[in-house]
């Protein structure tokens, strides 16, 4: 008996294990200082609040049965109303409760502002959500990605996003938090990760049919694996201004692949950037104020994908 239960716990926590070394989606395995500060902050906010809640479910019970009437303990004082110390516990208690959580938070909330440097010599990165997919350009590599973000262990990645569709958000929970998006203007996410793996990476915003497919995976590579990720073979057309407007079309990844003439199945997509200011150009169409000629890859409503599945 005692070996099966054992058996039985071993193959429990085999599983998640199992999982881990695939692809991490919760800030509570965290791949970052980021992530690593919200479960530790989540931690912290569980046990402080543990001080209120575990007396309330320990005492309960035990003054019920304590005080029962089959076998009451204690003296019947019908006419008490007020005790000056039990006061002082029951406010007390919460309002040291109160400021330690408000402390933390201001702390925690500072020290994860996403505007905040993770340190020197970031790696840029610029994201751009379109329907239903996102495309990852490295300005300083001359390269692009769809549905894939690849970053290199121990440096700081300064993310800066945009949208050429509805709002977005971008979350990639065990390296960094959530954060919108929106047409015509720019938001920045500073993070970093610490150890290699691959994170999971969605948009969190319910914005279309596709959206529950727009997810991408984030790979932490080691320097020389990222530079050998970076220098790969392209797998995809260079990203011009007709690449981008079939990019641009409500599609999910794989339909995309079909209206560049890909294969449909063959995963993320690697591009050489023929535009080095693709991301600035995409910006500045919502702009009024800008050229009538900022209209890179189209404006409007993107057309509907030519694939089966919109
Ligand atoms: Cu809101």
């Amino acid at each position: 008996m005692r070996i099966l239960a054992v058996t039985g716990v071993l193959a429990c926590c085999a599983l998640p294990l199992g999982a881990m070394a695939q692809v991490t989606a919760s800030f509570l395995q965290p791949m970052g200082p980021v992530a690593e500060e919200q479960a530790n902050h989540l931690l912290r906010v569980v046990g402080i609040t543990m001080i209120v809640i575990l007396p309330v479910l320990v005492g309960v019970p035990l003054i019920l049965w304590r005080y029962r009437y089959a076998a009451p303990k204690g003296d019947y004082a019908p006419r008490w109303e007020f005790s000056k110390p039990l006061e002082f516990v029951l406010w007390g208690v919460p309002v040291l409760v109160v400021a330690m959580l408000a402390v933390w938070l201001w702390h925690s909330t500072a020290k994860l502002d996403p505007y905040r440097a993770n340190g020197a010599d970031p790696l840029r990165v610029q994201a751009v959500g379109l329907d239903w997919k996102w495309v990852f350009i490295y300005p300083d590599l001359g390269i692009a990605t769809v549905d894939e973000l690849a970053v290199p262990v121990g440096r700081p990645v300064r993310l800066t996003l945009t949208t050429d569709t509805v709002m977005q958000s971008l979350l990639i929970a065990p390296l960094t938090g959530q954060v919108y998006a929106m047409p015509g203007m720019t938001t920045r996410l500073d993070f970093s990760a610490t150890r290699p793996g691959t994170a999971e990476g969605e948009n969190t915003q319910f914005n279309g049919t596709g959206f529950g497919r727009q997810k991408f995976a984030v790979r932490a590579l080691a320097p020389q694996d990222f530079a050998r990720w970076s220098a790969q073979e392209k797998t995809g057309p260079a990203l011009d201004e007709a690449t981008y407007a079939l990019l641009r079309r409500r599609s999910v990844l794989v339909d995309a692949r079909q209206d560049l003439g890909l294969e449909r199945a063959g995963g993320p997509l690697m591009m050489a950037l023929a535009r080095p200011d693709a991301f600035d150009a995409i910006v500045a169409k919502y702009h009024a104020g800008g050229s009538a000629s900022a209209t890179w890859g189209g404006i409007g409503l993107p057309a509907r994908t030519t694939g089966k599945h919109p």
